[in-house]
């Protein structure tokens, strides 16, 4: 049980249906009606009741992670979902993914240098970069791995980011014509090997150009109020709002601005989403596409029974979204009410729905996010998923299984 209950909408019912305190008086009678057509944790906020109800445990629960990849990556500090109640996810809960070693920078001995094909090269301390504009973003961060092995399920956190942004900075520098690809390198390093060749790679990712002068990107020196932890990147990492985890370059050392695109492990060899795709004619392609952008995913966070009344919670993200969409067994596709984050484009959404009619015994619950532009959460027998070879992007619905007494 937990006190607070953020997937309780902010507004409270009276002005989500418009009513001032007296018609509230007034239409007493109407209002029960009203209420309960509601979802309950509304009903327990407007009479203060105390109790949150009980979290029915699904069956399905994620396995713990193999050796070798509490070996590679520690225990990464997954969310589990059951326990999701804050919209925010508190720095010491978020997860963590480092692919190699998580370095220890002083903060008065921090330089990020700004080379390459820009006409003033340049080089900023972290108290330079904190006395330049602040801008903040609440955005939901998952790695593209997410989902992709069964016991993966919770590389996917929400935070208030801080810094200044990168555009202005760029500009300032002065981009030459011929520079198309912005490079970013981590602190963080490790030895690669490509065909027999071994080298000393820091971690690294590139944006175009376009992508890097998007006003939302930041270079990121706060989370949630507090310096950047170090796992997560001290002094400062790269914030990109709307993209999977691994653009976000932790340990930022270097910007590098070049003439073609970056082909670093993490552009070309991992985080490359392939699929085999069916052309019209019925010919198949194998296509090679690096993982950018965030697709749209939900997940049933959680049932919640409150005095019999049944409650499904949870999280919609990747990209603004329209709504959310829940199916209990082989029922129809009902939509649920967001409650949380509706106004923030690149922040999860928080979503829940009134169960009713709940029988005993076991049954399914699954939910896709539709984005506003239209695009589907797939179900997991889509060919887009299927047809995926690699791990990553794995956006597919999920369906949790629920036995009830
Ligand atoms: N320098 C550096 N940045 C990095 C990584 C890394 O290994 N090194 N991992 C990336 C990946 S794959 C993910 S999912 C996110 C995870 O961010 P977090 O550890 O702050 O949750 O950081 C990204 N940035
Ligand atoms: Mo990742």
């Amino acid at each position: 049980m937990t006190s607070s209950n953020e997937w309780t909408s902010d507004t409270s019912m009276q002005e989500r249906v418009g009513l001032s305190r007296r018609e509230l008086l007034v239409k007493g009678g109407s209002m029960l009606a009203l209420l309960a057509m509601c979802d309950s944790s509304l009903f327990a906020k407007m009479t203060g009741a105390a109790d949150d109800g009980e979290v029915i445990p699904f069956l399905d629960r994620p396995p713990a992670p193999p050796d070798a990849a509490v070996k590679a990556y520690g225990e990464l500090n997954r969310l589990d979902w059951q326990k999701l109640t804050q919209w925010i996810t508190p720095n010491d809960q978020f997860f963590n993914v480092s692919h190699y070693n998580r370095p220890i920078i002083l903060p008065e001995e921090y330089k990020l240098n700004l080379t390459g094909l820009v006409i003033n090269p340049k080089t900023f301390t972290l108290l330079e970069l904190k006395q330049r504009p602040r801008q903040e973003v609440v955005f939901t961060l998952e790695c593209a791995g997410n989902h992709g092995f069964e016991w993966f399920t919770g590389g996917i956190g929400t935070a208030k980011w801080a810094g200044t942004p990168l555009a202005p900075l760029l500009k300032e520098a002065g981009l030459k014509p011929e520079g198309q690809d912005v490079v970013f390198f981590g602190a963080d390093a490790g030895e690669e090997e490509v065909r027999s060749v071994k080298m000393r790679q820091e971690f690294s990712r590139s944006l175009s150009v376009t992508d890097a002068l998007r006003p939302e990107v930041l270079l990121c020196y706060e989370m949630n109020g507090e310096p950047l932890p170090q796992e997560h990147g001290f002094p400062v990492r790269l914030i990109v709002p709307g993209w999977y985890g691994v653009a976000n370059v932790k340990w930022l050392s270097r910007v590098d601005v070049t003439d073609r695109r970056w082909a670093g492990r993490f552009m070309t060899r991992d985080y490359v989403t392939i699929r085999e795709e069916v052309q019209p004619d019925g010919r198949t392609v194998w296509t090679q596409k690096v993982v950018g952008p965030a697709r749209v995913k939900s997940v049933t966070a959680r049932v919640v029974s409150r005095g019999g009344h049944y409650q499904i919670e949870g999280a919609a993200w990747g990209g603004p979204i329209d709504r959310v969409e829940v199916r209990v067994d082989n029922g129809p596709w009902v939509s649920a009410t967001i409650t949380r984050g509706r106004e923030q484009d690149f922040a999860w959404k928080f979503w829940t729905l009134n169960w009713t009619g709940v029988t005993p015994g076991e049954h399914t619950i699954t939910s896709r996010a539709v984005g506003s532009q239209g695009s589907v959460q797939p179900a997991g027998d889509d060919p887009f998923l299927t047809n995926k070879h690699t791990y990553w992007e794995s956006n597919g619905q999920i369906t949790r299984r629920i036995n009830i007494d």
